[in-house]
């Protein structure tokens, strides 16, 4: 399997850390990107990836997953253990739940922020939106502020154990230092949960 990947770019990183959370990151060879000199607009990647996005992973029979979830639903289907993405339906429903919730009012809003202001992404984001910027923020910063109230009361984000929603959450984490914004020590819980997460294998370089 071969996994296309973009070093600092969080998407390609929710599935290296998938993988790494699973003792896997060998599985797959893995093929550098570089989204900043636009190689991922050519016309040979985009026959891996019609929409001409990081990540891609290539099957061996030349099946490409594209969507970072759906290429960890499949990782999870053929390295099972850990289990990360619920085993059984209230599991499996609980932690799918939270995925989305981090991944739609958290990780989606912030890119959108980044990519509307930073100067950085101007040739990727053209134009520009100031005001979907703020209001991205905006919806951001809220959803932080109840994950750290959900954070206060529960160690993991879902089911009670660690899994793919906190991956989600902590690359998100990470992702929103290139705005200057650090919510691990903006916020206690958060940061405590951060802490606990970083103290993982998966977490290490
Ligand atoms: N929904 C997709 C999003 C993939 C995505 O947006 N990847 C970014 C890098 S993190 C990308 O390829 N950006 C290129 C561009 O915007 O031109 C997924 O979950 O994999």
């Amino acid at each position: 399997m071969k996994l296309y990947h973009s070093p600092k770019a969080p998407n390609p990183e929710r599935v290296t850390l998938f993988l790494k959370a699973k003792g896997k990151l060998d599985a797959v060879e893995i093929e550098e990107i570089s989204i900043m000199q636009q190689e991922h607009k050519s016309e040979d990647y985009r026959k891996l990836s019609p929409f001409a996005q990081v990540p891609v992973l290539v099957l061996e029979d030349g099946t490409c997953l594209t969507e970072s979830r759906a290429i960890c639903t499949y990782l999870e289907g053929i390295f099972p253990e850990p289990n990360l993405m619920g085993a059984d339906a209230k599991e499996k429903a609980l932690i799918e739940m939270w995925d989305r919730r981090v991944e739609l009012m958290f990780f989606m809003p912030f890119a959108a922020w980044f990519r509307n202001s930073h100067p950085a992404m101007a040739a990727l984001e053209d134009p520009q939106c100031e005001v979907t910027a703020q209001k991205s923020e905006r919806s951001a910063r809220s959803f932080v502020k109840r994950l750290d109230g959900h954070l206060a009361e529960n160690d993991f984000i879902a089911a009670g154990r660690f899994s793919i929603a906190d991956i989600t959450a902590y690359v998100a984490c990470g992702f929103a230092g290139v705005m200057k914004w650090q919510p691990h020590e903006e916020f206690e819980h958060i940061g405590r949960w951060h802490k606990r997460l970083s103290d993982m294998s998966f977490a290490s370089a």
